[in-house]
């Protein structure tokens, strides 16, 4: 909810989602630039504006590549309305109006893969600023994963139990498609199951890639993974040996 005037500074959302914003009342100006662009909006230490309008970014000396950036998407979005906004990319919003609007971000088996490459990302920035002390503190690894949890909201065993989740759920529906009015009845897990099978099966195809990216991660390897329920390693065999008896 926001009176007119008020405005939301340049960002991408949480976890590389995809949002989408519903207008209830109001109207809204939406500046947004696809995945990449906004490279050319840094200032001469990597950090993204706060402000994509500010004049500061015409000066070269501070945003050298301001020259090179293209003008944004803008769009208008009046009462009634929904905008989407893909994963990644950057935008800074406008209250033309006293406006409400409802907005819902979610991760699926689309994007899941570009939220893994933002939390490698984000994992590169924390070992950045603290490598000067990589050889002298004996839990450098795991001070990067608490420094990555506060700064992004989640780590990296966190992003796996996310895709166990998200994997036991699916498995769930494959094993029980037959049953699937009763099964709906009785729990969460069944509800769900109203995905489908296909759907489903391709969720599970999209978490098994990015589970073992996951699990060849050298950054992961150094958390003891193996300690993990189940361990990382027989998730993966068994979300594998449900996609080839769910395409049998
Ligand atoms: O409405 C706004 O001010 C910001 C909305 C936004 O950033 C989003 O929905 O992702
Ligand atoms: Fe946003």
């Amino acid at each position: 909810m926001g009176p007119k005037g008020s405005w939301t500074p340049f960002h991408a959302d949480v976890f590389r989602s995809y949002s989408w914003s519903a207008n209830i009342c109001g109207k809204k100006k939406w500046l947004i630039f696809p995945p990449g662009q906004e490279e050319n909006l840094r200032d001469r230490h990597g950090h993204l504006p706060f402000d994509i309008t500010a004049p500061e970014l015409k000066q070269s000396n501070i945003y050298p590549r301001y020259a090179q950036s293209t003008a944004p998407v803008e769009i208008l979005q009046e009462a009634g309305e929904i905008v989407f906004i893909p994963s990644g990319w950057h935008h800074q919003v406008y209250n033309l109006e006293d406006t409400i609007s409802i907005n819902h971000n979610w991760v699926n088996g689309c994007n899941v893969a570009i939220m893994w490459s933002f939390l490698q990302d984000e994992l590169a920035a924390v070992q950045r600023e603290i490598r000067e002390w990589r050889e002298t503190m004996e839990d450098w690894h795991l001070q990067c994963q608490v420094l990555m949890k506060s700064y992004t909201g989640i780590d990296y065993k966190e992003f796996y139990n996310f895709l166990k989740i998200i994997a036991e759920n699916r498995i769930f529906v494959l094993e029980n498609h037959h049953s699937e009015e009763d099964a709906s009845k009785h729990s969460y897990r069944a509800a769900i199951s109203g995905l489908g099978m296909l759907h489903a099966v391709f969720d599970l195809k999209r978490t098994a890639k990015v589970l073992t990216s996951l699990n060849a991660n050298e950054d992961f390897k150094k958390l003891n993974p193996e300690a993990l329920t189940p361990p990382p390693h027989a998730l993966l065999h068994r979300l594998k040996a449900a996609i080839d008896t769910a395409l049998l």
